[in-house]
């Protein structure tokens, strides 16, 4: 059986790419809403309605386990995702919250991600439950997603966008930035320029694979042997620009979209 993963786009293609690398023995199923993209700026109601869709989908392909590979999704769905649902689901909010938590040295924790996720203070409240002494800011930066979605992640005008936003954080006084949106690890390059180096990325994704892989072990689901059926990609949009953006972050993979 294979583990689900679902975003509004590219975006958890940076959670599969630590499956493929943590989880080798697993088999990935990945569906990407591309053609509702972005999540972001939508009504939790519509995120809710459209997250449902996709786990359905996944569903039908029987598949073990299921992962959230988006924030906005998280924030707005899990709870509910988790309550009907009779195969473990899990996020990446709370792992995200986790890798920061345990980065930060001053307490003073950034982050960045849509704007759904941004107002659901999903990232600031957990935060805060672990620690009150924690300080937060959070800014939404919607168009690092359309960068992403454009395969600009690396031009010249995108590290001055970048930067531009990012001068926000110049008077917190932050150590650790939360890329909490898994389109973000894309740009991580770009972003670290922008940051210097005193500030770690904190990627949720990352974070939330290691959480698979200790649920897989706990629940005995772990797949054994050799990955025993073929990684599956699908998307709402075009098939084509999927497979080649994917596969080139997916170490030039040829997909199977
Ligand atoms: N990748 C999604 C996230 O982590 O929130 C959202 C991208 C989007 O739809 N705006």
């Amino acid at each position: 059986q294979a583990i689900g993963f679902i975003d509004s786009g590219i975006g958890g293609i940076t959670v599969v790419r630590e499956a493929l690398r943590q989880l080798p023995n697993e088999t990935v199923y990945y569906v990407g809403d591309t053609a509702r993209m972005p999540y972001g700026p939508r009504p939790v109601d519509e995120v809710i309605e459209y997250t449902w869709q996709m786990v359905k989908f996944l569903l039908t392909k029987n598949i073990k386990m299921l992962v959230i590979a988006c924030n906005t999704a998280t924030a707005a769905a899990l709870p509910s995702l988790q309550k009907k649902l009779a195969i473990p689901v899990i996020g990446v909010i709370a792992p995200g919250v986790r890798g920061a938590l345990k980065a930060t040295v001053n307490k003073h924790i950034g982050i960045i991600a849509t704007e759904g996720t941004v107002k659901s203070n999903a990232y600031v409240n957990r935060l805060k439950a672990k620690n009150p002494n924690i300080v937060t800011s959070q800014l939404a930066c919607p168009e690092f997603v359309k960068i992403v979605e454009a395969n600009q992640y690396a031009t010249v005008t995108t590290q001055e966008v970048v930067t531009k936003k990012l001068a926000f954080f110049n008077d917190k006084n932050i150590d650790t930035l939360v890329l909490g949106c898994t389109h973000f690890p894309l740009l991580a390059d770009v972003i670290k320029n922008a940051m210097g180096s005193q500030v770690s990325l904190v990627n949720s994704g990352a974070v939330a694979v290691e959480n698979v892989s200790a649920m897989l072990d706990e629940l005995q689901l772990n797949n054994s042997g050799k990955k025993s059926l073929p990684d599956e990609y699908f998307t709402t949009g075009d098939a084509n620009s999927f497979k080649q953006m994917a596969g080139h972050w997916l170490n030039n993979q040829n997909l199977d979209v």
